[in-house]
């Protein structure tokens, strides 16, 4: 085998091989040479060449997101390190393990007019769990620094950096490795959980429990506790598509059940008990209800944080939500009409929502009500934010369906080369929807040679951000169309000639239908179905849904 002549770099190596850091998304330039080399002379190690520093991290996002362990970006020096940025703060928020390998010049060689050279050290401290700056030096030190950073993103679930500082030769090669780091094993003893009675007693005796889901990966919650939840009176249970948390009683479809409230509905719906769990929570309307008509107690449940979302977090549990549910939840429930009341709303709503969606014109929500409908079964789900994530909340999916979506930091930078990411590890095929904004940002993503022929993305271009049109704020002046829709003319034809993606284009309900049915039938090469949708009524069409609910 062929290891660089670097110790440093073979110490790097060697730990992340040890560790199972198998993953390694590379970028290209001269200072990361040694780590370059070494990575892809081993065959324990899944190498990926991506260019684009920004779409690399992403994509290494995307493949973390779904196996769940560390995957390591490898970039040279300067300005490329900042490129990683807006995936790192989407992974510290989104709890995804990544390991940031970047290499340095030596700390001597900064500041001094060298080219390529910027101020490397902890560039990401505010959103990264650990940094550390090796010495050039291989040590007992250092190595156990590798280890810490790699055991932190594990255990803490979260970005790493670790800075490298290479000295020129840079390409040298070695048959036998020269350094041999010293690894110790983790010894990770997990805490006993204990809960108190007086908890048990708070729940059991509750008649109004609110359980708030936000992003779960898939069957993360024991089913024995789901049907528990779902079938106690006292207890409303609301989740997001993200939560991918199925049962017949849970309502996912939060912004129809409750915008259409009134203060009154709001004071009957408030909880005596909100339970949650789960991470980012993306309707911002059961945000401002839970703000106003607070609970008397909060408790929120995860290993590792706890935001203070509402205001009135009163209890942190630190373990996982099964292993809480182990520990609360009995065979009897209190009396309560809490759940019957919001279920008799509920079934008005779904009569409402479906007299609304068979007579709405072409737009955004017949789209996605003509694609909720019509998804295969049991696809990996990736949704760009952001009002294409809002509109997927508004519709049935089947509950074969996984759903993702970067809630972290709710980013429009890196949807794409997430998706690409996911779909390289995924067994199921991925499909992306996307809005136009979110897709010519993050276009370099489609500059991949791992993209599965599966791969398919389904573009909505509404000619702009057509969020924007959505929110408070929206007046229709030339200063709107400029600088917030940023309205524009473009279509992906020529990134998918260029991509070498098939194209497909649906420009109303009839050519929806027909573009639809061959581009899911087309399964040798990826796709784009690019559905162009009326700029100008689709706001409209979305706020008369809300009011269509009330009636
Ligand atoms: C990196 C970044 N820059 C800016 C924003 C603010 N932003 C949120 S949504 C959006 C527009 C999205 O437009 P598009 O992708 O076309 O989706 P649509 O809202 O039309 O569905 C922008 C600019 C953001 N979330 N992330």
């Amino acid at each position: 085998m062929m290891y660089p002549k670097i110790p440093l770099a073979q110490s790097i190596l060697e730990i992340c091989q040890q560790k199972g850091v198998q993953h390694i998304v590379i970028s290209p330039g001269s200072r990361n040479a040694p780590l370059t080399i070494g990575f892809t002379n081993n065959p324990f190690f899944k190498c990926y060449s991506i260019a684009d520093e920004r779409c690399a991290a992403f994509f290494a996002l995307g493949i973390a997101q779904q196996i769940k362990m560390p995957v390591a970006v490898v970039c040279t020096s300067g300005s490329a390190l900042l490129n990683y940025y807006p995936a790192v703060a989407e992974a510290f928020y989104s709890q995804i393990p990544l390991i940031v390998l970047s290499a340095d010049r030596p700390q001597s060689k900064i500041d001094i007019g060298d080219g390529q050279t910027i101020r490397q050290e902890n560039v990401f401290a505010n959103h990264s769990l650990f940094n550390t700056n090796l010495n050039e030096n291989v040590s007992v030190e250092n190595d156990a620094l590798i280890q810490e950073a790699i055991a932190i993103s594990v255990t803490k679930k979260g970005p790493v950096h670790i800075n490298v500082p290479f000295e020129e030769p840079l390409y040298e090669t070695v048959s036998e490795m020269t350094y041999f780091p010293i690894i110790k094993d983790e010894n990770l003893v997990s805490k006993e959980f204990i809960l108190q009675t007086e908890f048990r007693e708070t729940w059991k005796n509750s008649t109004k429990k609110l359980v708030l889901v936000g992003e779960l990966f898939p069957n993360s919650i024991e089913q024995k506790y789901i049907d528990s939840l779902g079938n106690d009176a006292s207890v409303v249970v609301l989740t997001e598509k993200t939560s991918n948390l199925h049962h017949e009683s849970f309502i996912d479809q939060i912004d129809t059940l409750i915008t259409p409230f009134s203060d009154e509905d709001f004071k009957a719906f408030q909880p005596e008990i909100l339970l949650t769990f789960g991470g980012m929570v993306v309707s911002k309307r059961i945000k401002s209800f839970l703000r106003k008509y607070q609970p008397l107690e909060h408790w929120h449940v995860d290993e590792l944080r706890a935001y203070d979302t509402y205001g009135v977090l009163s209890q942190y549990f630190g373990t996982s939500p099964s292993t809480f549910f182990s520990h609360l939840l009995d065979e009897n429930s209190v009396e309560s009409n809490y759940k019957s009341s919001i279920e008799t709303i509920w079934k008005s709503r779904l009569s409402h929502h479906k007299l609304y969606t068979n007579q709405v014109a072409f737009s955004d929500f017949k789209v996605f009500d003509f694609i909720s409908k019509n998804l295969p079964k049991d696809i990996h789900l990736q949704v760009s934010n952001s009002s294409a994530i809002r509109y997927i909340q508004l519709f049935d999916l089947d509950q074969s369906i996984e759903v993702f979506c970067n809630r972290g930091t709710s980013g429009i930078d890196g949807s794409t080369s997430t998706a690409i990411g996911a779909s390289v590890v995924s067994v199921k095929d991925t499909i992306l929807i996307t809005g136009d904004i979110s897709f010519l940002y993050d276009s370099n993503a489609l500059w991949s040679n791992y993209i599965p022929v599966t791969f398919k993305i389904i573009l909505l271009n509404n000619g702009g951000g057509g969020i924007f049109r959505i929110l408070p704020g929206h007046k229709e002046t030339e200063t709107f169309n400029t600088y917030f829709e940023t309205s524009h003319q473009l279509n992906a034809s020529h990134l998918a000639k260029m991509y070498n993606f098939e194209y497909y284009i649906a420009t109303d309900e009839d050519s929806l239908k027909t573009s639809y049915d061959t581009f899911f039938n087309q399964n040798n090469k990826p796709c784009i179905l690019e559905i162009f949708t009326p700029e100008k009524s689709n706001n409209r069409i979305l706020l008369d849904f809300f009011g269509a609910l009330k009636k």
